[in-house]
């Protein structure tokens, strides 16, 4: 992008100066931040005007990502960097005696995600932007995005998260572009003379105003700029009139009020089906609107359009697409059908029984009386064509409809043309076991992509210094061709490489230390080995065994302050869901576990536990490149993916691994060496749970070392947890341990040992670190994108 440090400050000085009528220097970080973010979106407008021109005109084939979450972080810098003139803005910030870094901070990160789902949208965002695909995102703009998280006396607090106190200024909002989406009423069917066709009639429904807020999603140095669109509730205008009490004004707000809290778990929420819908419905009738106006007829709505839909959240699509088609473009229910099943594709993000989602038929049937009439007509079809083919019983299984319920996933896969993984081993668990059912009638439509990262925001924008490094050493390709980075395997031996590298982490650790000491009051060692665990908090993550080793490390301490234990710094992010009680009470456990540690100097500070509040894209762009240790131990075949172990292993971090989710695939590309690997395999968690013999109880019974570590959470050892002492370690030893983490302990601990030993070496250590760094270019998102593109969406990336 033509531009130069001097013409920047004046452009700065003017945007300043005409938003807010006086000089930048007087003006508050948020200001300074909002002139810059105007001043920035200014500046890429005409590109975003000209790409969606250019894919108009062109009728090129674009997808539509449909997503409950986005996670994008903060975007001044990741604009800046993709525009390709971050250092010149730097500079000139600088000459006007601003600090960027500070004043990016400034902006409010947008929460509109939970975790791992939200963010790898935002992933595929900035990759199908920066790899040149035709690509739009289509969600919801919250108004209170994912709660704040607040420790009061070592529980957690949540507050609403008003992200929207200042001026978002990368919106745009536009009314223009609004849609109705209606629900309830009565629907009718008329015979319409002429072509004796039955006609639909959908009448006194409640309609709603979608408004879409459109966000600019900048490809990196290609001149593309995407759209990102999320749509708010509003009454339609001169509808004022139907809505006349404040309560049914609030019914209408309610539904982009809030982000519902849960990770990985389904809530039969009727908001949350209305949150569905009301998106789901919105993109499509915007897609549609775009089709009619290329004049072509519906048969090639498939060449033009491709549906993604995340998780089975956006499920409604599939309904909402076919009602559209039969209902107000009178195509026959095969064309319809034809057309629906061929734009969409369907993405699997867990195997857990509680995130699947079923509503319940009375709740569809009344809130969207259409959408549930084509439902059961799918369905009977469904199971019309299947039970000769399969018989009753396997059909039946398959059912969209079954005891009072509508299951989505099952909607998804048979509404769509691709069912994809995201990971190697959670699609083969998939296709051999959860989906087994639909894997047997439709092989060809399953298919796996193991998710991806962008190091632009991971590495680039994270991890300055690491970056500087690597230019140093292997020169800048890595950057738009991220497999290049494997060139640093040529530097293992490298003395002088290696040194580096440990300065490189050394000084992103002493920043995070910083931050634990002015935040938190917390003095932490820069050269202790950093031990990080950032994650949503879930049983089956495993947090606790996490923390049962810290326990044994500080009975080694007790016993022999001696002990040869290398100095750890643990640190925790994650968020509970708020009606997660048993995630509540682990947060608790840690926080008051690292009371009393942080405040034992018989250890001598060779333990201190650093659980920061409020985690999320910020934070783990503070903590990953200070990690040493990347701790990735959930139960094998829980994980789906996972994305923090690709991030903290870009960043240096050596992975402490079960193999789950894509460890796996982190393993066979970094190489035994350097990896710690523990814990039970998914075959070997599958066959306890089929034949039924595991008991814990028998383990706490046969471990001393175990038995005095689970013992300390009920004998009043860590203060101020008596009924969460109780309530973890009755769920670990009397009710049987649901996620094997006795079975997985001693392997657990053998690993941490063999860490230990490698960490005291230091050339060794450094090593594995550079190894991990190199290997991890396979897990770019654009790589990942980019097999979407061509295997499942069929669109190719503009020249
Ligand atoms: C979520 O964040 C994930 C799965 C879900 O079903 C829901 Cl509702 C939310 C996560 C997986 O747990 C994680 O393993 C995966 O890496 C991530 O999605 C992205 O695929």
């Amino acid at each position: 992008m033509a531009f130069d440090v001097q013409e920047f400050k004046k452009e700065y000085q003017k945007k300043f100066e005409e938003l807010f009528a006086y000089g930048y220097e007087a003006g508050s970080k948020t200001e300074q931040y909002i002139a810059l973010g105007d001043l920035v979106r200014g500046l890429y407008s005409e590109d975003w005007i000209q790409t969606i021109m250019e894919y108009n005109k062109k009728k090129e084939k674009q997808v539509y990502y449909f997503s409950m979450e986005f996670l994008p972080g903060r975007m001044l810098k990741s604009n800046l960097l993709n525009m390709g003139i971050l250092d010149c803005v730097k500079q000139g910030m600088e000459e006007l005696d601003l600090d960027l870094d500070e004043v990016a901070r400034a902006e409010v990160d947008p929460a509109l995600g939970n975790g791992g789902l939200g963010r790898l949208a935002s992933c595929f965002m900035d990759s199908i932007a920066s790899t040149g695909l035709a690509g739009n995102g289509n969600g919801i703009r919250y108004r209170y995005g994912l709660f704040k998280q607040k420790f009061i006396n070592g529980y957690q607090i949540e507050l609403p998260e008003n992200w929207l106190r200042n001026k978002n200024v990368w919106e745009v909002r536009k009314e223009n572009k609004a849609v109705i989406v209606r629900f309830g009423g009565d629907v009718s069917f008329t015979q319409e003379d002429g072509d004796g066709r039955l006609r639909v009639r959908h009448e006194n429904t409640r309609d709603i105003l979608a408004v879409p807020y459109d966000t600019a999603q900048v490809g990196y140095n290609n001149g593309v700029v995407n759209n990102l669109r999320l749509w708010s509730a509003e009454i339609p205008y001169g509808d004022e009139a139907r809505f006349s009490t404040e309560e049914q004004r609030e019914e209408v707000k309610r539904i982009t009020e809030v982000l519902y809290p849960d990770d990985s778990n389904y809530e039969g929420r009727l908001l949350r089906v209305q949150q569905e819908y009301f998106f789901s419905s919105a993109g499509v009738q915007s897609i549609i609107r775009y089709f009619k106006q290329l004049k072509l007829d519906w048969s090639l709505f498939p060449d033009k359009i491709a549906i993604h839909i995340n998780d089975t959240h956006p499920t409604l699509a599939i309904p909402e697409l076919m009602r559209i088609l039969l209902d107000e473009e009178g195509l026959t229910w095969d064309q319809a059908w034809e057309i629906t099943k061929k734009t969409v594709s369907y993405t699997n993000h867990t195997i857990l029984q509680e995130a699947m989602e079923r509503w319940p038929e009375t709740m569809i049937a009344d809130l969207l009386p259409r959408i549930y009439q084509i439902i059961q007509e799918i369905n009977l079809r469904h199971i019309d064509k299947k039970t000769p083919l399969y018989g009753e019983e396997l059909s039946q299984r398959t059912a969209i409809i079954a005891n009072g319920q509508i299951k989505m996933a099952n909607l998804a896969i048979i509404g769509s043309h691709s069912v994809n993984g995201v990971a190697r081993l959670h699609t083969d668990i998939l296709m051999a076991d959860t989906l087994n059912d639909f894997y047997v009638m439709y092989p060809q439509k399953f298919n796996n992509k193991t998710n991806g990262i962008t190091q632009r925001r991971w590495v680039q924008i994270a991890n300055e210094n690491l970056t500087a490094m690597l230019d140093e050493t292997i020169g800048t390709e890595w950057k738009s061709n991220p497999e290049e980075i494997k060139i640093l395997k040529a530097h293992r031996d490298n003395k002088n490489v290696l040194d580096k590298l440990e300065q490189v982490k050394l000084s992103n650790k002493k920043r995070f230390a910083a931050y634990a000491l002015q935040e938190m009051g917390i003095e932490i060692d820069p050269t202790a080995l950093f031990d990080v665990q950032i994650k949503r908090l879930h049983a089956y993550k495993r947090q606790l065994l996490n923390v049962l080793h810290i326990l044994d490390r500080y009975l080694q301490l007790k016993d022999n302050p001696n002990a040869d234990l290398q100095k750890r710094v643990f640190i925790f992010g994650a968020k509970a869901a708020p009606s997660y009680y048993y995630a509540k009470q682990i947060i608790k456990l840690i926080n008051s576990i690292a009371y009393l540690i942080n405040n034992d100097p018989s250890i001598n500070d060779k333990i201190k536990i650093v659980f920061v509040e409020n985690y999320g894209v910020s934070l783990a762009e503070l903590i990953i490149p200070a990690a040493d240790i990347s701790e990735q131990i959930s139960l094998a075949g829980k994980e789906a993916s996972g994305t923090s172990n690709m991030k903290l292993m870009s960043n240096g971090a050596i992975t402490m691994a079960t193999l789950d989710g894509a460890n796996v695939e982190i393993r066979d590309n970094v190489g035994e060496d350097n990896i710690f690997i523990f814990g039970l395999k998914s075959d070997e968690v599958q066959e306890y749970y089929r034949n039924g013999v595991y008991n814990s109880r028998d383990i706490y019974d046969k471990n001393p070392r175990l038995k005095r570590i689970l013992n300390l959470l009920i004998d009043g050892t860590i203060p101020g947890v008596e009924t969460e002492g109780r309530d973890i370690f009755d769920s670990l030893v009397m009710y049987n341990d649901e996620y094997f983490l006795l079975k997985d302990f001693d392997g657990y601990l053998q690993a941490q040992y063999e860490a230990d030993v490698a960490f005291s070496d230091r050339d060794r250590w450094n090593r594995m670190a550079l190894m991990n760094i190199a290997s991890s270019g396979p897990f770019s998102s654009d790589y990942t994108i980019l097999r979407y593109a061509d295997e499942i969406w069929k669109i190719k990336p503009q020249s």
